[in-house]
């Protein structure tokens, strides 16, 4: 039989580094990048997109008088190219119940905090503001609630007393890189689903903080 490659939208509305990796990691992988949305224009992961010859669409939420209109406009945007996985890298825009529960079980975002700590936005400065002695990045199926869907796994780093938010967002970044490659090619190959609110890994149920992907990398 044909093998058919897990097609992946991608969406994003910045630098597109977690895209990058992605789309380098593909060519090993079982996925194929097939489009990368944008919900602003001249963002350096657009070219990112033209430069891998991925087309790419701009859809700027401001031209939208409701969250429902623009979630709805991304849908039809998305649809066309049947992805069986939404991808979301660095996208910064609040998606609606109905367009979360249309891609529900297919859509993953990465988030820079060992989820469920630090939700939302300004994690890094929260965290060393906490006195936390570790930090991350977890990648988590997206559900209704806002970066509370179910964690496929989290990528671990130390905090040092020296640590600056940027500092701490750099290292955690080149994890998010060899992270989110990984975990996209888990689903690609049919070894990850997400059932009553759950991320499973190879038909069992992943505790709450998913896999130590840290402890796999050692
Ligand atoms: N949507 C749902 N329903 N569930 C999630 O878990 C989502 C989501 C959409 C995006 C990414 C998320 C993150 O990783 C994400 C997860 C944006 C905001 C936000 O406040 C919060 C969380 C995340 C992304 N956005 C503002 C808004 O009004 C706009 C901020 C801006 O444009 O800079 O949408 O952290
Ligand atoms: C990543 O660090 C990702 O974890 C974070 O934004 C960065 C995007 O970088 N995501 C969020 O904060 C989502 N709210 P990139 O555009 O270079 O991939």
């Amino acid at each position: 039989m044909e093998f058919k490659p897990c097609k992946v939208v991608v969406l994003i509305s910045g630098n597109g580094s977690n895209l990058q990796a992605i789309v380098d990691a593909s060519c090993t992988s079982n996925y194929v990048v097939e489009a990368v949305i944008s919900n602003k224009a001249d963002v350096f992961g657009l070219q990112r997109a033209e430069s891998a010859n991925i087309k790419t669409q701009i859809l700027d939420h401001r031209n939208f008088s409701s969250r429902v209109e623009f979630d709805l406009a991304l849908r039809k945007l998305i649809d066309p190219y049947q992805p069986d996985l939404l991808v979301l890298a660095g996208f910064m825009r609040i998606l609606s119940a109905d367009f979360v529960q249309h891609y529900a079980g297919r859509t993953l975002n990465i988030h820079p905090s060992l989820l469920p700590k630090f939700p939302g936005i300004n994690t890094h400065q929260r965290a060393i503001d906490a006195g936390e002695s570790k930090h991350g990045a977890s990648v988590h199926f997206v559900s209704e609630e806002l970066d509370g869907g179910p964690v496929i796994a989290h990528a671990k780093i130390d905090i040092l007393a020296t640590d600056s938010a940027n500092e701490l967002r750099a290292r955690i970044a080149l994890k998010e890189h060899q992270l989110y490659p990984f975990v996209v090619d888990l689903f690609a190959s049919g070894r990850l689903e997400m059932l009553n609110n759950k991320a499973i890994l190879d038909s069992e149920i992943l505790s709450s903080t998913g896999i130590d992907f840290s402890e796999l990398t050692k």
